[in-house]
């Protein structure tokens, strides 16, 4: 077994250290604008920015970054290519520890792409508001074309040993496209917003749905901020791609894919210490002689209709309407910063929002008070951290949200551990925040029930509220998060590189091949489904074709060759498909063998009592479970899943299971996991025992034994050491090596047979 910590601790001492960081997201982590001929830097707001630029910082003070190994970031910029180029030097510019690469997209792309496909497809669809979700074949097209533009940069900037990590929907085609120039990079990607249901993912045409979850799993790790958005992908992966995951690790044809969860959260000491600063508390102060005791409630977010702004108002407009009371003794502050203003649906929004307040405003306000106080602008950080300060309540209610960094920098910056955060049960914030009030965010009643709790609690309770959050924010914080991240990349890099080690390659072929040159007595143990054929949805439907046909007659007839096909097929199939070929055949897992020129006969004495037994439960179960159904052997039944809801046959397998090992226990059978297949057998038999029936007679200097599935195991178990066994996909398994894929079997015996027809060695 690995020791996954050592194995990461050694690979950090070894490469991390010397490996670059590729960040890649839409936008660079500057502003940058250009006067006289002078270009200028200041920082840009955004979830995103702020959390990455905090832990680069921090490892770059650590680890004494310079300029051949300090990060690079690449994305857009707002500044013309005009403007930029006469400043780039190879591509990129330095400013404040990090090498800028910009991506120029020109602007009959930028529109599509940004305004198009990433914001008025993707943010509504993936926020549940699939009715806003535009799909136009347009967008999509100008999407893709954005993605390689993305693509190119990368790889112009990117050197053997570099960790590439994306960042967001707007980039999820990157993943692949990468993945095609340079095959053993080490790409993260993470995810900022939801990920949605399957029943809203495919709402997105079939080709672009299934392009978008191809494009992210050229990944080696995807990361969501929670549970619930990685089972929604696990689902879609399974659903759409038919891709499986064991604990989270998805198993395509070419590779192994972590996806997990890794909650993304803020600089907590830059907002916990900023809290204290003089001016800071000066600002904050000011803000809370203006209003003598009446009581504040802020929220500060991105100009979204995902943000839940209008519900909000209106509930602030229901608290007024059902507690007079509080009518010139609260005040709530709507920081709105400007966002995506030229797309339809945020200018209605805007509009709505405004027109809002003035009702509020105008129904319930005078002279002496303004109810709803309202900025649209972008707050430096110390008056955004003033206003926390002052807040009695932080009302944060989206109708959807990936996180909310808000939520966290509002609680993080009360040192003072005063102030009540309402928080909506759909931003994934909610899963580590649930000490804050949690509410509906379409429930009006709930919220304004919510803010009368809210501007009540008890000081005590407030306190002990935010401490438990506050314990969990300090622990957790973004350096944590950026660090969890890239160690879980580096980690299944490690995995997948052990895994590698065992890919054929074109050295260990010719190695094996000139053994097989060099032999006169060769054994060639294959198994059928999976291997020497694709799979398919039922049976019978995966019959040899002539080609393959051609090739075991024209291997088998080599003198030096002794070529046994080991299956888990009825005695029938094999008979009819290869009984007139001079093969070895062995059927049902080992229970039968023929040799060549012989007939059928039992490996072992073993009886089928127990079938009468079991066949009534796997019966229920295909009744159970539609797509289902059993196929009866001499001494074996298999349950067959393949064609069953993708879901529930993977469920209804596994209660077979459960069933089947507590019957187990008095008959004697086993049971054995297949590609989509349980099955029982009798106790004994394996494709090992049956090989056995070969292997002892010694007599073999080449043996080489192929196979696909769990069952293949036990024949690769007694193939000799010295000997080669193959087992078909990326997947630990006891052979010594793996093929990628099934096709490669056949590619790989056909150059037996040319050596055969040829005997000269192959080159
Ligand atoms: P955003 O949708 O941008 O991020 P959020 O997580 O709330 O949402 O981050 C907003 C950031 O902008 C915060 O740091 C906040 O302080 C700042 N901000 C907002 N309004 C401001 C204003 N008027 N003045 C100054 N600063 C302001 C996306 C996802 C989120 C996810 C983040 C990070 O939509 O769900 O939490 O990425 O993954």
């Amino acid at each position: 077994m690995i020791n996954s910590r050592l194995l990461l601790d050694s690979y950090k001492n070894n490469k991390m250290i010397k490996n670059r960081l590729i960040l890649v997201s839409n936008r660079l982590p500057f502003r940058i604008t250009e006067r006289r001929g002078e270009m200028e830097f200041s920082p840009s707001s955004g979830g995103l920015v702020s959390s990455i630029k905090s832990y680069i910082q921090k490892t770059n003070e650590s680890l004494d970054f310079n300029k051949d190994n300090c990060p690079v970031w690449i994305g857009t910029s707002d500044i013309t290519e005009k403007k930029f180029k006469p400043h780039l030097q190879s591509g990129s510019v330095f400013h404040d520890k990090f090498e800028l690469a910009p991506v120029f997209i020109p602007a009959s792309t930028k529109d599509k792409f940004y305004n198009g496909f990433c914001n008025d497809t993707i943010w509504p669809l993936f926020h549940y508001f699939p009715s806003y979700a535009k799909f136009s074949e347009d967008y999509y097209e100008e999407y893709v074309k954005a993605n390689m533009l993305f693509c190119d940069k990368i790889l112009e900037m990117y050197k053997s040993g570099d960790i590439i990590w994306i960042h967001d929907y707007h980039l999820m085609l990157v993943p692949a496209l990468l993945r095609e120039h340079i095959p053993n990079a080490t790409i993260g990607f993470f995810l900022h917003i939801p990920f949605p249901s399957f029943e809203l993912f495919r709402l997105i045409p079939s080709n672009w749905r299934k392009e978008i979850l191809n494009g992210l799993l050229g990944s080696d790790l995807i990361g969501f901020h929670t549970n619930d958005y990685v089972q929604h992908f696990l689902k879609s992966i399974q659903q759409i791609l038919g891709f499986e995951n064991m604990l989270r690790v998805v198993t395509t044809p070419e590779r192994s894919i972590t996806v997990d969860t890794f909650p993304i959260s803020i600089d907590y000491n830059k907002f916990s210490k900023g809290s204290t600063d003089n001016d800071t508390f000066a600002e904050r102060n000011k803000i809370k002689k203006r209003l003598y005791d009446t009581k504040l409630i802020v929220s500060v977010d991105r100009l979204d209709y995902a943000k839940g702004l209008i519900n909000r108002l209106e509930s602030f407009e229901l608290f007024l309407e059902k507690y007079p009371v509080y009518r010139k003794k609260v005040v709530y502050i709507l920081l709105v910063v400007p966002s995506r203003d030229i797309i339809t649906k945020y200018k209605e929004t805007k509009k709505e929002i405004e027109g809002l307040i003035s009702r509020i405003n105008g129904k319930y306000g005078n002279i002496d008070w303004t109810p709803v106080v309202y900025q649209y602008k972008t707050l430096e950080f110390k008056k955004l951290l003033a206003l926390y300060l002052a807040a009695d309540v932080a009302l944060i209610t989206p109708m959807r949200d990936g996180m909310n960094l808000v939520a966290k920098e509002f609680v993080a910056s009360r040192t003072d551990k005063r102030g009540v955060l309402i928080l909506s049960e759909t931003a994934g914030a909610s899963s580590e925040l649930g000490e804050a009030i949690l509410v509906n965010p379409t429930d009006r009643n709930e919220i304004a029930e919510a803010i009368k709790q809210a501007l009540t609690m008890p000081v005590e309770e407030q306190v002990a509220r935010n401490e438990s959050m506050q314990k969990r924010l300090q622990e957790y914080d973004v350096m944590k998060w950026a660090e969890d991240f890239v160690s879980q990349l580096l980690l299944r890099k490690v995995k997948q590189e052990k895994l590698n080690v065992k890919e054929v390659t074109l050295q260990i072929e010719n190695q094996i091949l000139d053994k097989y040159i060099n032999s006169e007595n060769r054994l060639l143990l294959l198994d059928y489904d999976g291997t020497l054929t694709p799979l398919a949805r039922l049976p019978h439907l995966a019959y040899p074709n002539g080609e393959l046909i051609n090739l075991l007659n024209a291997l088998a007839t080599d003198k030096k060759n002794e070529i046994t096909i080991i299956s888990g097929r009825p005695i029938e199939a094999l008979e009819k498909w290869f009984g007139h070929l001079p093969l070895n055949l062995v059927a049902e897992h080992g229970a039968f063998y023929k040799k060549k020129d012989s007939g059928w006969l039992q490996t072992i004495p073993v009886f089928a009592t127990w079938m009468p037994s079991v066949l009534p439960t796997l019966n229920l179960f295909t009744e159970r479970c539609a797509g289902t159904f059993v196929e009866q052997k001499e001494l074996s039944l298999a349950w067959h899943y393949r064609n069953a809801e993708k879901e529930l046959g993977f469920l209804r397998s596994r209660e077979l299971i459960n069933a089947l090992v507590e019957m187990s226990s008095q008959l004697d059978f086993q049971i054995i996991e297949g590609n989509k297949v349980v099955e029982t057998r009798a106790r004994g038999i394996d494709k090992g025992v049956a090989a056995s029936l070969w292997l002892q007679h010694k007599k073999y200097d080449f043996v080489l034994a192929i196979g696909d599935d769990k069952t293949d195991e036990d024949l690769f178990k007694v193939v000799p050491a010295t000997d080669y066994s193959i087992r078909v996909g990326l997947t630990q398994s006891m052979a010594k090596y793996n093929f990628k894929q099934q096709k490669d079997v056949l590619s790989f015996l056909k150059k037996f047979q040319m050596v055969s027809s040829t005997s000269m060695p192959f080159d």
